[in-house]
């Protein structure tokens, strides 16, 4: 029987299990990617392994996310960074060569290949025919070390593609109207593939802003063949070497078939407050916008910086409007400042940020209070601009140019004549700002400054426990949610103790203080539970302040690998009634509480508040069940688990 491409890669990499949907599989990692808001953890935790060089094909460390130096944290952050990568055999992007997932498709990802990283996006590089996964900064550390990835082998759905974009249509409105039908629990435990005709009107950069976003699908990854157009990006990239051609089998089966036209696409835009609540642009009438920003490892290539200056060209953006342009890369900087586009965008008022990820992430340009802001990024979870009561909208370049110039959501075609954007043929290649690991190893010392703090351990499990639930929160909460991060918050993210405070700080700000007060407790939650960011400290930070369980009606997966490996039970309920009942300052007992996870599917609960008794499920591999009662997957490792 013909495979599709994502089971064709996965076979090449398989470790152990079946390839059926659903069945635990571990497959072999080529490369890993770390960014910085992860990757200070991600060493720490690679360290911790006692290893004495990284044992992957290629690891890269970027520094991307915390560039704001406000004080020392950051700068502290990326001096650890340089050294150890210098020291463990990894290659280090210096602050300001770019986002990590727009780096990592120019000079790094490879069809055929597999990469874990450390960030949600890293299926970006599917945009190339690679295996691209995003997970917590511990199973890339493992991964690092040598280690396989453990995952449930996803179903693979086939988005087949037709025609071809209209002017003004983008690969942007391609995966909102994917999200339009999925919605942002409709890719759990799928991988998204990309094939028919369609396929070859899209270059490589366009298809990375589709796989980039199918992380927005709460998918296991998205992943495009690799063809003639993958041929000419390599080219572009001086690095035909790593091309190699791969699409799936004529005979090639599918979980799902979705057909999509392109020609039939129209401008899309995702209001407030998810990327799965689309609209056609032209349907919304005199929004008024007060910011927009064009960048993220979404939108901003050189195609999209191109088409942004373009339709900028001899024009002035609204005094009404803050507009920021993001280059993804050193690479698209300097092609852009070479060839001119740059120079369209300073006359036109636009503010130039450095190639980072910046406003994605609240580091710096939130919002006014209730302003309306367009972004060509991939979330618009509420706070995450830094401004809670900020509206923030998602939509293509050429969406956020024609708002930036006419102070209101408008359908771009109103603009006029698509503009003629002719791609170079040729770029400058220059890597001078990805630093190769030290020939002598033995002579680095690793610089830790006080920003780094040492890594928390967690206790094994207790035999039974009981404990008060600290919170009760509902469907699709973020990590955004759990754990926020923006200027203020993210610079803790080298410091365990420290960030905790902020656990659950936008809902409700007391949870920390209440955790510590109550030595832990229970989360309730409802369904997509964890969505968004592979932030482990979503995990880790609950751990520092004792929670023990997370029980909810379904999980997110890069959320739930994080819990498990930072030992604390993930669990579902069985009958939603069964989570009505439950309020914030019940006392929920678990007398089997370890003997459950040893040797069963169901977890008996008694709500001592309410004296009512259920179950929970427990949905758990062998290997999970063990990494759990060690209290999670560093313990479990360094006692020799597998
Ligand atoms: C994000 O887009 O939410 C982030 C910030 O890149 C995260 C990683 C992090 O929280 O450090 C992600 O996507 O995984
Ligand atoms: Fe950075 Fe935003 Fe991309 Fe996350 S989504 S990696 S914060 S640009």
């Amino acid at each position: 029987m013909g495979m599709n491409l994502a089971e064709k890669i996965i076979k090449s990499h398989l470790v152990s299990g079946k390839m059926a949907p659903g069945e635990d599989i571990a497959i072999k990692i080529d490369q890993t990617l770390t960014q910085d808001a992860t990757g200070t953890m991600a060493y720490l935790q690679f360290e911790a392994l006692g290893l004495k060089k990284v044992k992957t094909e290629r690891s890269v460390s970027y520094v991307d996310h915390n560039m704001l130096q406000a004080s020392f944290e950051n700068a502290d952050d990326h001096i650890f960074l340089q050294t150890i990568a210098a020291k463990y055999g990894i290659y280090f992007s210096r602050p300001g060569n770019g986002i990590c997932h727009q780096v990592h498709l120019e000079r790094f990802g490879a069809p055929g290949k597999t990469l874990l990283g450390s960030d949600s996006h890293t299926p970006t590089n599917g945009g190339l025919g690679m295996l691209a996964i995003g997970a917590g900064g511990l199973d890339v550390a493992v991964a690092m070390g040598g280690g396989p990835f453990y995952l449930k082998m996803p179903e693979v759905v086939n988005v087949y593609l037709t025609g071809k974009l209209k002017p003004f249509v983008s690969a942007k409105d391609v995966i909102l109207e994917v999200l339009r039908r999925l919605t942002v629990k409709g890719g759990v435990g799928k991988i998204i593939e990309y094939t028919g005709p369609g396929v070859a009107s899209l270059s490589v950069p366009e298809r990375a802003t589709i796989t980039n976003m199918g992380a927005e699908l709460g998918a296991t990854t998205s992943i495009f063949p690799s063809d003639a157009r993958t041929k000419e990006y390599f080219r572009l990239q001086k690095r035909v070497k790593d091309y190699v051609k791969l699409v799936p089998d004529k005979d090639a089966k599918y979980s799902q078939v979705i057909t999509i036209n392109l020609s039939k696409l129209e401008p899309l835009i995702a209001q407030p407050h998810s990327p799965d609540n689309v609209i056609e642009v032209g349907k919304l009438k005199n929004v008024k916008v007060n910011q927009v920003c064009v960048g993220s490892c979404t939108n901003s290539s050189l195609s999209d910086l191109m088409i942004t200056a373009r339709l900028l060209k001899g024009k002035k953006v609204h005094p009404d409007v803050s507009t920021t342009i993001t280059p993804g890369s050193k690479q698209v900087f300097n092609a852009i400042a070479k060839n001119g586009a740059l120079a369209y965008i300073i006359a036109s008022g636009a503010r130039i940020i450095e190639s980072a990820c910046g406003p994605c992430i609240g580091m710096g340009q939130a919002p006014a209070s209730g302003a309306v802001s367009i972004r060509s990024f991939n979330r618009n979870f509420p706070g995450r601009s830094g401004t809670k009561d900020a509206n923030v909208y998602l939509a293509s370049p050429e969406v956020c140019v024609a708002a930036a110039l006419t102070g209101y959501i408008t359908d771009p075609r109103k603009l006029g004549r698509f503009p003629k954007v002719v791609l170079p043929k040729k770029i400058d290649i220059d890597d001078s700002g990805i630093l190769p690991p030290a020939k002598n190893p033995d002579k680095v010392d690793v610089v830790r400054g006080p920003n780094i703090a040492p890594l928390p351990i967690n206790d094994p499990m207790p035999v039974s426990y009981s404990g008060e639930v600290l919170i009760k929160v509902g469907d699709n909460i973020t990590t955004d949610h759990i754990m926020p991060a923006g200027a203020k918050i993210l610079p803790l993210r080298s410091n365990i103790p420290k960030i905790a405070e902020y656990v659950y700080y936008q809902v409700d700000p007391e949870f920390a203080k209440r955790a510590k007060e109550k030595g832990g407790g229970i989360i309730i939650g409802g369904d997509n539970y964890g969505q968004g960011s592979s932030r482990e400290h979503a995990a880790l930070a609950p751990m520092y302040l004792g929670v023990k369980m997370v029980a909810v009606k379904s999980f997110a997966r890069i959320h739930l690998a994080n819990l498990i490996n930072f030992g604390i039970l993930p669990a579902t309920f069985n009958n939603p009634a069964d989570y009505d009942s439950i309020s914030q300052g019940d006392i929920l007992e678990m007398l089997n509480f370890k003997e459950a996870v040893q040797s069963s599917d169901s977890l008996e609960v008694e709500n001592k508040k309410k004296g009512k008794k259920f179950s929970l499920r427990i949905s758990l591999t062998p290997r999970q069940r063990e990494i759990i009662i060690a209290g999670g997957l560093l313990n479990y490792t360094r006692a020799g688990g597998k």
